[in-house]
């Protein structure tokens, strides 16, 4: 009786205690069935120059075989569509980035599809492609960040290093954006099958670190953290964490300019974790929040303005939420 007293008891605890860490997210803004029948990513950037954030979404309509990036702004309460790129159905899968890849450090929206690099800013009132040439990377993933901290984001994108008979050894190759086209600086060495990667200074030293999630199907994996090294001109692993999420990492996203950095994650079941590095390690910054679909995508950024970030975050397929915008 004792034994089965403590059992329970154990039970009761094991299964309790996670949930002291979660936290329903009640979101100010909720769009369900919005805009497209799914959508692979969402980016926040001032590329208007407007002093708020605009969102960038990369998404797809099956039954029009559409896939596009549209821009949205935040204007008295609601989004509004105020661009959209040609149709890139033909050359799908498509990826989606925001930075400051141009030496101008000019705000830029990147697209890479599986045959072209589009390159859009804002200029005159107009969203313009500035750049645009074809490319053989097959990529699978892509980020944007200053590794080198002299102000010019470079690309990062991850590719098939080795085919393996059960998986991919993928990597993450380092470009820099010049008038030729797309530069190779370096690469990382295999990190397994990476699923999901984002950049971001998460240490304060104004380098940007990487950050990939690997693994097998949508089971937990391995976080790396990479530095990149300009002498040996390679991206060079940190620390690796095992079991961090319960889940694949869907989306990630790293904020710098908040009160401390951050790294998001948005995961299948639907938790939205945020973690902060201490001494080689990712920590939970706060309780994760739960959202009610299996997340694919989070951002962050200012869509009102107001100097306080919103997290912006979508549930699988088409549910956007953004919490903290009063
Ligand atoms: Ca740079
Ligand atoms: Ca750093
Ligand atoms: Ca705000």
């Amino acid at each position: 009786m004792r034994l089965l007293k403590t059992v329970i008891t154990a039970l009761l605890v094991f299964t309790i205690l996670p949930l002291t860490w979660s936290a329903p997210a009640s979101p100010q803004f909720t769009a369900e069935d919005y805009l497209y029948e799914a959508w692979f990513k969402v980016e926040a950037a001032d590329l208007m120059g407007l002093g708020a954030s605009q969102l960038a979404v990369l998404g797809r309509d099956y039954t029009e075989s559409q896939l596009s990036v549209k821009l949205l702004t935040w204007e008295e309460g609601k989004l509004t569509t105020y661009w959209e790129s040609p149709n890139l159905s033909k050359e799908g899968p498509a990826l989606l980035a925001a930075g400051r890849p141009l030496p101008s450090g000019q705000p830029a929206l990147i697209i890479l599809t599986q045959d072209q690099l589009y390159l859009y800013t804002y200029e005159n009132e107009n969203i313009i492609l500035v750049s645009q040439f074809k490319h053989t990377l097959s990529p699978y993933e892509l980020s944007v960040a200053d590794l080198d901290g002299d102000g010019q984001d470079e690309l990062l994108i991850v590719r098939v290093g080795e085919r393996l008979p059960t998986f991919e050894e993928r990597v993450v190759e380092v470009y820099r954006l010049t008038a030729e086209g797309l530069v190779k600086m370096g690469s990382s060495p295999f990190l397994g099958n990476i699923r999901c990667l984002t950049a971001g200074d998460l240490d304060g030293d104004g380098l940007a670190e990487v950050v990939t999630d690997a693994g097998l199907s949508t089971r937990s994996g391995v976080f790396t953290l990479l530095d990149w090294d300009p002498v040996k001109a390679e991206l060079v692993p940190r620390f690796q964490e095992k079991n961090l999420l319960s889940n694949m990492a869907f989306g990630m996203t790293i904020t710098t300019d908040a009160s401390e950095p951050l790294l998001y994650t948005a995961d299948g079941w639907g938790r939205l974790n945020h973690f902060r590095l201490e001494n080689n390690e990712f920590n939970p910054a706060t309780d994760y929040l739960t959202f009610p679909n299996g997340l694919v995508a989070v951002a962050t950024g200012d869509l009102n303005g107001d100097g306080q970030r919103e997290l912006i975050t979508v549930g699988h397929p088409n549910n956007l939420f953004i919490v903290g915008l009063i």
